[in-house]
This record gives C-alpha cells, sequence and structure tokens, in this order.
C-alpha cells in the first residue's frame, strides 16, 4: 500500500523545501520536491532526495546511552530513559547547588530549523532553570546585525522575482551549492538577457557558469562596495529621486566614499580599478538589478560592515523600485512569529538567579570551557548542533570538551564526534518523525510538518526530551506541559498583518502558506516606496561609520602574522554535504578532504595536483589533498566544509584553523578570516 504525505525540508538551507513523501508499508520509500511549491518547484537537492540513507541508517542512535570509556572514545552502554533522565536531572541540580545555575550552557544551532525542536521547550527548560545564555552567532550574526541597522527590515527580494532582473550579482552566493532553487530563476533571467557575474575568492560551480567572474580578497567587500558607490556618485548613476524621497544622511554618503577611488579599491580587493569602474557603471546603469548577496561575505572580520556597505548599493541605484530589483541576504525578517510566546524568556524570572544569565557566545566555545570562571561551564548540553566539528578554534574545543570535570549530554541522531564526547546520549527523532513549523530564509512561505514516521528504537523529539528534563527538574508551571500544537499556535498569534489567516489549521490542510507580504499573485516589493524599518522610516545613509580596514588576519593585516602565514584560507560549504550533517558519506568525506591552491602558489612550494599536504597556523595543523589550479585567487586557498573529524587522518578538521576572533558587529563568526601555511607533506 503506497501512499503520498506532506513534509518540510528542516536542515540549514534557505530553500525549505515542500517535500511530499511516499509511504509503502508504513515506511519511506521517496522523497521528492513538491511541485506546486513556487520555489521548490518539484525537485530537490541530491543531498536530501538521499536523505532515507540517514532515516535508516544503521548507525542511527536507538536508545539513550552512558559513557563507560574514556571521555571522547564515543564507548557506551544502553541504559533506560529513565535513568538517563533521573541522572541529568541529579547532575544538573548538584551543579547548580555548588556552582550556580549558569554553570549549565546549552549548545544548540540549526540541526532542524523547526521552531518547536529548535526553539521552544528548550529555551523554556534553560530560561527556567537560569542557565547561561547561548549567543547563537555562528552563522549569521553579523549579517543580521548589519541588515537590522541598514535597511531596519531583514528581508529583501522574493526569489520568484529574480527572473525578471536583467543584471544579476551573486556576491558570495554559491547557488549551485547552497541555494539551488534560486538557480531556475536565474536560468529564466538569461533566456531574457540577463548577465550574472559571482564576486567570491573562489570560483566555484556558480563562478563557474556566471558570465564573469570577480576573485576579491577576502573580509574586502565594504572596501568594493564603497568603490562602487564612489563611481556611482562621482559619475552621477545615482537615483536622485529615490534618495531625495525615501532617504537621509547622504552628504555624509558622499563625503565618506570620495575616499574610495578605484585605484585605492583596487588595492584593497584585488581587482582591476577599470573592473571596478566598468561595474559600477553597469550595475547603476541595468534595470531591474539585483544582488544575491549570501552570508559568505559576513563570515569575516570585517563581515558587519560588508553587509551594511554591500545593501546600500540598491539605495543608491533606486533598484528597490523594480520587480526583480533589489538585494536578498535573508528573508526570515518576514516570519513575525511570536517567539516570546514560545521561548517564555520570562521564566527566567522563576531561576532565583535575581537577574539576567551571563551570555555566552557560542562562536568562543572553546574558550568558555577552557576559560570562564565565575561559574566555570560544568555541564554542557548539545541538540542540534555538532560543535566538535563546526565550531572554530577546535583545538581549544577539544580541551574543553575532554574535561574530566564537565557533564556532557548530547542529544543527536548519529554518532557524531560530539556525541563521542558525551557522558550521556540521547536518541534525537527526525523531521520525518516529529512536528514542526518551518519558517524560511530564503522565501516567504510558512509551512507545517507532521510525522510520516515511526520513530525508530526510543528516539524522541527535542521538545518531549526537555518536558520530561523539565518534569525530573521538578518545573511545575502548566508551560512545561504544552503540547507541540500549542507551541505552534502561540507562535502563529503575533497579530502581525503579515500572518493574516495562517493558522495551524489552515498549514495543516495546505502545507505551505506564503505570508501575506504582498495580495496573492503580487510580487512583494519590500522597499519600492522607502518603508525602512528605521526609526524615521528613511534610510539612514550617515548610521554607519563607513571605515574600511582589512581583517587583522589577511594578508594586508597584521604583518607579524602575514609573513609567518601568508595564505588565506576560505574555507566555504561543500556543495555535497551540509555543514556536518552529511558527514558520515563518503562523497563528502572526499569533497571536504581536498584543499584548492592557486598554481603558482603551489608552485613555489613544490606542491602538485593530488599531492598530500599540511595546513597549519598556530591554532593548528590539519593534512588534506592538494588541487592544483586557477579556481581560487593567488593567495588564498579554498577547503569545503565540514567534514566529521573523526574521519580525516589526523581527528582534525579545517576548523583545527579557524579563528575565534569576532566579527566587527553582532558577535558573529570569523571562519574566513584565517591565515595559513601550507606544504607538501614528506610522507
Ligand atoms: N550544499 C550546501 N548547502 C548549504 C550549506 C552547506 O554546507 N552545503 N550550508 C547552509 C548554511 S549553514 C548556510 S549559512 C547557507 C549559506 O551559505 P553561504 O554562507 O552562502 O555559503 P558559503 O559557501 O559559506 O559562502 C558562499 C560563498 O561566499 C564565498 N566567500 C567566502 N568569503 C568571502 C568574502 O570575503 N567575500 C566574498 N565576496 N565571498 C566570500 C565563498 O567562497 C562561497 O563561494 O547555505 C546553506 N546551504
Ligand atoms: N570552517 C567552517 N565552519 C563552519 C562553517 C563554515 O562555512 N566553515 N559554517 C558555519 C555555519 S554557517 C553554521 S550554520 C554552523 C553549523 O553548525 P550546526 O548547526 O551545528 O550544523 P550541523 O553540522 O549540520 O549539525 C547539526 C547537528 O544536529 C543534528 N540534528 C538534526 N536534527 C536534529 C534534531 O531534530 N534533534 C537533535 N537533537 N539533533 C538534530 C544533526 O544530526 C547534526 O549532527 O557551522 C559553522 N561552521
Ligand atoms: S537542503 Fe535545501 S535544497 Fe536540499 S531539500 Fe533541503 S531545503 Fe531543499
Ligand atoms: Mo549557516
Amino acid at each position: 500500500m503506497s501512499e503520498i504525505r506532506r513534509s518540510v525540508c528542516p536542515l540549514d538551507c534557505p530553500d525549505t523545501c515542500a517535500l511530499l513523501v511516499t509511504l509503502e508499508n508504513g515506511r519511506v520509500t521517496r522523497l521528492r520536491g513538491d511541485p506546486e511549491h513556487p520555489v521548490t518547484r518539484g525537485f530537490l537537492c541530491e543531498k536530501v532526495t538521499r536523505y532515507l540513507d540517514r532515516q535508516y541508517s544503521p548507525q542511527r542512535l536507538l536508545y539513550p546511552q552512558r559513557r563507560v570509556g574514556h571521555k571522547g572514545e564515543g564507548r557506551f552502554e544502553r541504559i533506560s530513559w529513565d535513568e538517563a533522565l533521573d541522572e541529568i536531572a541529579q547532575r544538573l541540580q548538584r551543579i547548580v547547588r555548588e556552582y550556580g545555575s549558569e554553570a549549565v550552557l546549552p549548545y544548540s544551532y540549526a540541526g532542524t530549523m523547526g521552531l518547536v525542536q529548535g526553539a521552544s521547550m528548550d529555551r523554556r527548560f534553560f530560561h527556567r532553570l537560569g542557565a547561561s545564555r547561548l549567543e547563537r552567532t555562528i552563522c549569521s550574526a553579523a549579517g543580521t546585525a548589519a541588515l537590522a541597522a541598514t535597511l531596519g527590515h531583514r528581508y529583501g527580494t522574493e526569489p520568484e522575482q529574480f527572473r525578471h532582473a536583467r543584471l544579476i550579482l551573486l556576491w558570495g552566493a554559491n547557488v549551485l551549492g547552497a541555494n539551488i532553487h534560486l538557480w531556475p530563476f536565474l536560468v529564466e533571467a538569461v533566456r531574457s538577457g540577463a548577465r550574472i557575474y559571482t564576486i567570491d575568492p573562489v570560483r566555484n560551480r556558480t563562478g563557474q557558469l556566471a558570465h564573469r567572474h570577480y576573485f576579491i580578497n577576502p573580509g574586502s567587500d565594504a572596501a568594493l562596495a564603497l568603490g562602487l558607490m564612489h563611481v556611482i556618485l562621482a559619475e552621477g548613476l545615482y537615483d536622485a529621486d529615490y534618495v531625495a524621497r525615501y532617504t537621509e544622511g547622504f552628504d555624509a554618503l558622499a563625503e565618506r566614499v570620495r575616499r574610495y577611488p578605484p585605484e585605492r579599491v583596487a588595492e584593497l580587493t584585488g581587482l582591476a580599478a577599470e573592473d571596478i569602474v566598468g561595474l559600477a557603471r553597469e550595475y547603476a546603469t541595468t534595470r531591474p538589478a539585483a544582488i544575491r548577496v549570501n552570508y559568505g561575505v559576513q563570515r569575516s572580520e570585517r563581515g558587519g560592515l560588508a553587509v551594511r556597505a554591500i545593501s546600500l548599493l540598491p539605495v543608491l541605484t533606486g533598484a528597490w523600485r523594480d520587480v526583480g530589483g533589489g538585494l536578498l541576504l535573508s528573508t526570515s525578517g518576514a516570519f513575525p512569529l511570536n517567539r516570546g510566546a514560545a521561548e517564555r524568556p520570562d521564566l527566567e524570572a522563576l531561576s532565583g538567579l535575581g537577574r539576567p544569565a551571563r551570555k555566552v557566545n557560542m562562536v568562543q566555545l572553546g574558550r568558555a570551557l577552557t576559560e570562564l570562571d565565575d561559574p566555570p561551564v560544568m555541564a554542557l548540553i548539545v541538540y542540534n548542533s555538532n560543535p566538535a566539528a563546526v565550531a572554530p578554534n577546535q583545538n581549544l574545543v577539544l580541551r574543553g570538551l575532554a574535561r574530566e570535570d564537565l557533564f556532557t549530554v548530547v542529544i543527536e541522531q548519529l554518532p557524531t564526534d560530539t556525541a563521542d564526547w558525551a557522558d550521556i546520549v540521547l536518541p534525537a527523532t527526525t523531521f520525518l518523525e516529529h512536528t514542526d513549523l518551518y519558517i524560511s530564509y530564503g522565501h516567504y512561505y510558512l509551512q507545517l510538518a507532521r510525522p510520516v514516521a515511526t520513530p525508530p528504537g526510543e528516539a524522541k523529539p527535542n521538545a518531549e526530551i526537555f518536558r520530561l528534563l523539565a518534569e525530573r527538574m521538578g518545573f511545575r508551571e502548566p508551560c512545561f506541559r504544552e503540547s507541540d500544537d500549542d507551541i505552534i499556535r502561540a507562535a502563529l498569534a503575533s497579530g502581525h498583518p503579515f500572518l493574516e489567516g495562517i493558522t495551524l489549521e489552515a498549514l495543516e490542510e495546505r502545507g505551505w502558506m506564503r505570508l501575506r507580504v504582498a495580495p496573492d499573485g503580487e510580487p512583494f516589493l519590500p522597499f519600492a516606496c522607502g518603508g525602512f524599518g528605521t526609526p524615521s522610516g528613511r534610510l539612514n545613509f550617515a548610521a554607519a561609520r563607513l571605515d574600511y580596514e582589512p581583517p587583522v588576519e589577511s594578508r594586508l593585516g597584521d604583518a607579524g602574522l602575514r609573513s609567518r602565514y601568508p595564505l588565506e584560507l576560505v574555507s566555504l560549504k561543500s556543495d555535497s554535504g551540509l555543514n556536518s550533517t552529511f558527514g558520515y558519506r563518503d562523497a563528502v568525506d572526499r569533497e571536504t578532504s581536498l584543499v584548492w591552491i592557486h598554481e603558482a602558489d603551489a608552485a613555489a612550494r613544490g606542491i602538485r595536483d593530488g599531492d598530500r599536504v599540511r595546513i597549519f597556523n598556530d591554532r593548528g595543523s590539519i593534512r588534506l589533498i592538494a588541487r592544483v589550479g586557477r579556481d581560487v585567487a593567488r593567495g588564498v586557498v579554498a577547503a569545503r566544509s565540514i567534514r566529521w573529524p573523526k574521519r580525516a587522518p589526523d581527528g582534525r578538521n579545517v576548523n583545527a584553523l579557524t579563528s575565534d576572533r569576532l566579527a566587527d558587529m553582532g558577535g558573529g563568526a570569523t571562519f574566513y578570516s584565517c591565515l595559513v601555511e601550507v606544504e607538501k607533506c614528506a610522507d
């Protein structure tokens, strides 16, 4: 007997695909994209088409387990849920008594993007406990803060409208790898005569198909944007009417960008001065012009400034007026859920702490585990994340996880590196086995997914695990007994007009619904007539001090560092994987075991294609296989992330090299401001 059910891809990807699931005799036999969904359009990426290898993997964690071996060894014994929950509750209670509640640190990110399993009962639990508050900065914090400070709203051009653009800048955006459902719209645009340019230190698959690729120095995008604005203003190519109507602070901007003539910007960015001039003219005079900027540009020390400066471009040219014009970084700010109702930060007042709990930036997990005092972190509870693989400064993270006095709980689907470090491992369900509500950061559809498969063994959803833990901890507030549906209803009841008509019942019936950002069938033009989310409603060009300096960790940065480590490492996303989620697959392991190096840099080091090389800096050292060519800029090396460290010869991945220095805004991560040296392996 076969039937088709709806679901939603839960992964950390802008596309948030609507899925159709084939069930045969209770077993899921096929996943495909919903042909009716306007962005999914009937296809899935390859990684999720093959998701059933994960769903039915013999590696799935099935039962609660307790560590029997040494820390990190990954040897466990099966225990019952009762034993596991009792032990966790007792350990937490003792830690809270001895060290205070802030000695407990949650660690979660986007293993699932669902609201219920990602940011509801878990948050309630930690607020009620008075645990340290985790700042979830590892991905998008700098860009998020920059967009909020500049446009005032974190949304932009609808993906469906890119088909109308005539010039498309893919700025730090590997569309084919990390946002494949935008691609068909770009193809349509090209058929109507559009040109596509990529701006990236790496010529990835998307760059190879673009009409033109601009190699840019990592972390120098703010300088390029300032240079483009310099030319646009100097040549009078801006939209004076749009600027007059909807902005303020124009004179301050004009004054600022005067300091960024093409020659200076050429030195900072690595682009040729005439290319900067040409790009500025073409961008300002082609309509509609759309920019797809992705998070790659803000994963650097100057990432906030980069997003600020880039997002001023369509304001200056008035590109926001056009269907198919504007800029897209994220759409997530358009989903006005009542997050407070789901997460209940007010519960912290019951914790006995008597003040807001301290904040711990997730990018600096290694420091938190090894340096924090008053109180030290004594318990770490990990879910929806794999910090032993994904966090920067990995050697420091591992030193922290190895602490004998640290009590670590990991809620996981698979035996990740992080799970190997746990004292207690709890088995989690997959998206096919639990309920959730999904916003998107790449389109404007809200979606609901119901379980379609039975959990294997004794796996439970995160929300249920935190309900049970709350009960064990004696948290009696009624909110700890709320069902998943209660949580979803509360989150939907924000009263915001974008959610008008969107209820649990309506979602249940249809699966996905477009936000009421525009009337049915009409494009969403977020800033065509101003409407910026600033105090005055106008965009303020003078809000930011647009002063660019190269990152400390760059070839134009700290002189001492760059003399020892003269190459900049960009550890961009793999095409075949999704962060560390599919690290168990051989194809992902192969892709993440390579490092791309420019032929001139390779020749200078006696490195040939296929050689085994060592990449190192003061933080660590790893071995990879060299790919020599011209798809990275000179002075840049590129490795795909994120490998499962335990599959690597040295038990480390590229994050053994990356820095836990913070970005210029939002406390964001700086994975791509990273100096290294590369040498041929002797053996
Ligand atoms: N296949 C696949 N898809 C994914 C993911 C994945 O791991 N694999 N990860 C998901 C996640 S977590 C996210 S956040 C999203 C978004 O993911 P993105 O952040 O957009 O992906 P990245 O590959 O990190 O970066 C995009 C591009 O920016 C480039 N880049 C790096 N530094 C700079 C710079 O300083 N300037 C410029 N101009 N470009 C730079 C990189 O070389 C890369 O080609 O993708 C999601 N989708
Ligand atoms: N070098 C380098 N490092 C990076 C990046 C980079 O580009 N380069 N990118 C950074 C970025 S953008 C991000 S977003 C982070 C990603 O960091 P993470 O969000 O930690 O991403 P994943 O590696 O995908 O790990 C998610 C884990 O959650 C688990 N999981 C999935 N669903 C559930 C569930 O329902 N319940 C529970 N309990 N677990 C679940 C999965 O099995 C998986 O092991 O990595 C960052 N690290
Ligand atoms: S990972 Fe992205 S492209 Fe692939 S199915 Fe999920 S949402 Fe769609
Ligand atoms: Mo991310």
